[in-house]
């Protein structure tokens, strides 16, 4: 395997949609439930989102950005059999159950980008090329009409096919729901040599294993299995772990709630995984010294302080000298336990070397934290230049996009504005003028026709 050296992490951002609202979807999801029916403003979650960009590229990290989905998502409402013109099947969703149907349509879920797909970079593939799926989101619905459309939008971008594979989202529905990298993280040796996957997972879909009683586990073992075969990773690769059920019943919906890692050094809490002590000394024994593990215990860190604050939730991003920096929400900042675990962290692991805490609550109140909005793409420096839209954050696009969101995006969206007509148009319009700054093409529905 060559050198992980040769890589670059890139993070992908999703810029958060236009109809970014709290309306209560994710059951498990303790901040969604308790933001339901809050009002939201959409500018100042996707400004939030490109302050925490261009932080993230003044560190010298090289930054990109996702497009938000088209929503309400006219398509789906057609699937569900409303019809008619565009108003038409927009006044009868939104007449249809209080328009339940219209907010599933209309989510901006797709902003949180470690949910849009799993990556495995090409110094890890039998084929040597960068291979990505996108994730089926099956296990809540709002979240499952996002596959479809990130097919499309990855294609543009990971454009050539000598250098990368986009699979379809896994089929299956709940036998494979998959909620992509947020479940997902890749460690290496300090040398670069040894690799490791660890795909965690939250049930079976076939073989009883004791899971979650409160809340849903949201991924299968099958899908992990499946994405690493589909993407030609070695066995002595991969590492499937099972999440705590206790950890999912305290809020931890994705695995990125209670764990973080990079490079070789993770951070986690006790009740991220099943049977800690076990997966410490496998990691130990396929990464070797350079190794570290950072636990956080239940009786420093409770994990309903951990889910409130979102501490594991950083970015832990390297910088070009080696030296890591923690991206932490400030939430985190605001809880006194969560501050002392990412304290420890710094004072404890040499390598990690600055501390950040910045502001994405508009995010957070929907169960989001700066990990949640990325997701990580280790590139070669040829399959970075070779991407096939304008999406590397650079002065000139940081400028553009803040200017756009400025103007374009409303600062209050609520259910009346989701079945407005002329509100609606005003959206496609704003997404419209999205691909041309980001030269993406026609990516959405509206602008490809029937
Ligand atoms: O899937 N929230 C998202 C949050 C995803 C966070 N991502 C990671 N942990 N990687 C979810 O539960 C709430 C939408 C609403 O309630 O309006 C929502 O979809």
């Amino acid at each position: 395997m060559s050198s992980a050296r040769t890589l670059q992490e890139v993070q992908f951002d999703g810029l958060v949609g236009p109809t970014h609202n709290y309306a209560g979807l994710s059951p498990g999801n303790m901040a969604s439930a308790r933001s339901a029916g809050e009002p939201s403003n959409p500018r100042l979650a996707a400004l939030e989102g490109l302050r925490k960009m261009a932080f993230v590229r003044r560190l010298g990290i090289p930054q990109a950005v996702l497009p938000p989905h088209e929503r309400p998502s006219l398509h789906t409402l057609r699937a569900l059999g409303f019809t008619g013109s565009d108003e038409e099947t927009l006044a009868s969703a939104a007449r249809h159950e209080g328009g339940h149907l219209l907010r599933l349509a209309s989510s901006a879920s797709a902003m949180w980008a470690a949910n849009a797909a799993t990556v495995t970079p090409s110094t890890d593939t039998r084929d040597g090329r960068c291979h990505l799926t996108p994730a089926n989101l099956t296990t809540m619905f709002h979240r499952s009409i996002e596959g479809r459309e990130r097919a499309r939008i990855l294609r543009a971008i990971f454009a050539d096919q000598a250098r990368f594979v986009v699979h379809d989202p896994l089929p299956g529905g709940a036998h494979f729901s998959d909620e992509g990298a947020a479940n997902h993280t890749r460690l290496h040796s300090g040398d670069g040599e040894n690799v490791v996957h660890i795909f965690a997972w939250g049930k079976r879909s076939w073989g009883a294993m004791p899971g979650p009683v409160r809340h849903p586990a949201r991924q299968a073992f099958e899908a992990s299995e499946a994405i690493a075969r589909a993407h030609q990773l070695r066995a002595d690769c991969t590492l499937f772990w099972q999440q705590q059920p206790e950890g999912i019943d305290g809020g931890s919906f994705h695995t990125d709630v209670l764990a973080v890692g990079s490079g070789s050094l993770l951070l986690a809490h006790r009740q991220a995984f099943t049977d800690p002590d076990r997966l410490e000394s496998t990691l130990r024994g396929r990464l070797g010294e350079g190794f570290e593990l950072v636990w956080a215990a239940n009786d420093a860190l409770p994990v309903a302080d951990a889910v409130a604050a979102y501490p594991f939730n950083s970015q832990l991003l390297e910088r070009p000298d080696g030296t890591f920096v923690l991206v932490a929400p400030l939430d985190a900042k605001e809880n006194e336990r969560a501050r002392a675990f990412l304290e420890r962290v710094v004072g404890s692991v040499g390598r990690v070397k600055e501390l950040h805490f910045l502001d994405v609550r508009q995010s957070m109140r929907n169960g989001g934290g700066p990990a949640c909005l990325r997701l990580r793409v280790p590139l070669t420096a040829g399959e970075l230049g070779s991407l096939g839209a304008r999406v590397v954050l650079t002065d000139d696009l940081e400028r553009a996009l803040e200017d756009w969101i400025s103007r374009r995006y409303p600062d209050r969206v609520d259910a009346a504005h989701l079945g407005d007509p002329a509100f609606v148009r005003g959206l496609f319009e704003t997404l419209d003028e999205l691909t041309s700054i980001l030269k993406l093409g026609s990516i959405y529905d509206f602008q490809r026709g029937p």
